[in-house]
């Protein structure tokens, strides 16, 4: 091979290296795909509120059955789409959807390359405008400490909603989010919230692209997404996991969207970790399953800026077989200990052994304390977009407004990392139900 030849094979061999993002290995189609179908499938459940994020996670892989998007696509806007110009529908029991809510449906809306020009939908983004200026104000309010109204996550999630339809931004609104991050608003003591400082990475992505900011907020967005990827990077634990293993999928869209290559050592380290717990089956949350199935892709939700509708074909096939119901047998019992902290009282208000068959969730062994005949324990869950959320134990409840919530942990300082549907305890398991704040 001539010189000039070999420099050339070289160069572009350099070159096609030095573009490998952090993505997914090759060689993975039947995995992925049989993931696919399990989040399709769940598409079927008409008991169920539709989830916006499961129709973002379909549109984002490379598979599809149109018809099935499509009817599920029906579904959410039978529930998110305002039939008139002033009454906005409830979502969720809710009397509006909030902003991370109005967010999701609006990158629905993009995903399905829907016309955003009629009054309707011209009035969703304005919907949007409206919510975040109210978040912005929230945060001004209390000067140092202030707090958007729902969360940063949330606020995060509605600036990329509206910079993915390419509409402006308030530079306001762009500013709280960028000094928030700067100020490590994100971090709680030494931990870092990585859903929410990926959610902001990914906007912050999305806004470097746009054509309407000054070059001068241009370089800070740009300087915002170096630090997010430096925090990022620097939150992976030795198993490989950012954050925690459900916070991953959301922090490796990031890294795809900022063009981190697979070259730096944490990015094959963190895909193969979720290749490795995809393997084995813990990805069963339909939310955290929705956010991991664009990564497994190589793709983010500021991708959903540049879907087009017209190209796709099917290429998913579903079979008649349902999904296994979780197993518990009523010949084995386990012992769970259920303990209810309300500080700060001192003595626990519960503190009792729950007999229940094995495999039970933790919403199980809940439900097994109530039906007991001394009738101490009560509950209530609300229904949210990661499954039912613990509401309320024993009458205390957090009030409108209060940032309280209650915590699950599985020993005194260690917080579980999955929610009462989601959790399986084991035999002689304790759990404390902690009433905390946020
Ligand atoms: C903010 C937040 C919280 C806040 C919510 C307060 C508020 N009003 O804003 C607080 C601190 C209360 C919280 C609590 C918990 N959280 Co949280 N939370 C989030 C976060 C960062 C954003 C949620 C959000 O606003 N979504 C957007 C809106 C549009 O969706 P939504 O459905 O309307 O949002 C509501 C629900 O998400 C609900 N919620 C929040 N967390 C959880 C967790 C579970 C399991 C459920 C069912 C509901 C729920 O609160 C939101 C506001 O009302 C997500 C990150 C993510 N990737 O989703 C983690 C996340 C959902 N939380 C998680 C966990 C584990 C918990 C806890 C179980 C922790 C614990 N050990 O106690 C508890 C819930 C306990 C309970 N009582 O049932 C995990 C769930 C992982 C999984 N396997 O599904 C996530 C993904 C974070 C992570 N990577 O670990 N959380």
């Amino acid at each position: 091979m001539d010189r000039s030849r070999w420099l050339a094979g070289f160069l572009l061999h350099s070159l096609f290296a030095s573009i490998q993002l952090c993505e997914i290995p090759s060689g993975r189609t039947h995995h992925i795909k049989s993931f696919n179908k399990e989040l399709l499938r769940l598409t079927e459940d008409t008991s169920k509120q539709p989830n916006p994020s499961v129709y973002l996670g379909l549109r984002l892989s490379d598979y599809h059955l149109r018809e099935r998007e499509s009817q599920y696509l029906q579904r959410l806007k039978d529930v998110f789409q305002p039939s008139s110009l002033s009454i906005p529908t409830p979502a969720s029991g809710q009397e509006h959807p909030n902003t991370g809510q109005l967010a999701l449906y609006l990158l629905v809306l993009r995903a399905a390359c829907q016309d955003m020009e009629p009054p309707l939908e011209r009035q969703l983004v304005t919907q949007l405008k409206l919510h975040l200026h109210k978040e912005k104000a929230s945060i001004v309010a209390h000067e140092n400490n202030g707090q958007p109204l729902t969360n940063y996550y949330q606020y995060g999630l509605g600036v990329l909603a509206l910079c993915v339809h390419n509409k402006k931004v308030d530079v306001h609104v762009i500013n709280k989010l960028l000094a928030a991050e700067k100020q490590g608003r994100f971090e709680h003591g030494s931990q870092l919230f990585v859903d929410t400082e990926a959610m902001a990475g990914l906007a912050f992505v999305c806004l470097k692209r746009a054509t309407f900011y000054t070059p001068e907020l241009l370089t800070e967005i740009s300087q915002a997404v170096q630090r997010v990827k430096r925090k990022i990077l620097t939150a992976q634990t030795p198993d490989g996991a950012f954050g925690n293993v459900y916070s991953s999928p959301l922090a490796v869209q990031f890294l795809i969207a900022a063009g981190v290559r697979n070259k730096e050592p944490e990015c094959p380290n963190g895909v193969a970790a979720l290749l490795g717990k995809l393997e084995e089956g813990s990805f069963q949350n339909p939310l955290i399953a929705s956010q991991l199935l664009p990564v497994l892709h190589g793709k983010s939700y500021v991708d959903i800026a540049s879907l087009e509708c017209h190209t796709e074909e099917d290429s998913l096939m579903l079979g008649t077989s349902a999904p296994e119901p979780r197993v518990t047998s009523q010949d084995t019992k386990i012992t769970v200990h259920l303990i209810v902290k309300h500080p700060p009282r001192r003595l626990p208000l519960y503190n009792e052994l729950v007999r229940v068959p094995a495999g039970s969730s933790l919403l199980d062994v809940l439900k097994a304390a109530e039906k007991r005949t001394d009738k101490s324990f009560s509950f209530e869950t609300q229904e949210t977009l990661s499954g039912p959320m613990l509401t309320s134990v024993m009458g205390v409840k957090a009030r409108q407004g209060e940032r309280k919530y209650w915590k699950i942990l599985q020993s005194p300082h260690t917080a579980m990392l999955q929610g009462i549907a989601d959790h399986v305890p084991q035999d002689e398991e304790s759990i404390i139900l902690k009433f905390s704040p946020w």
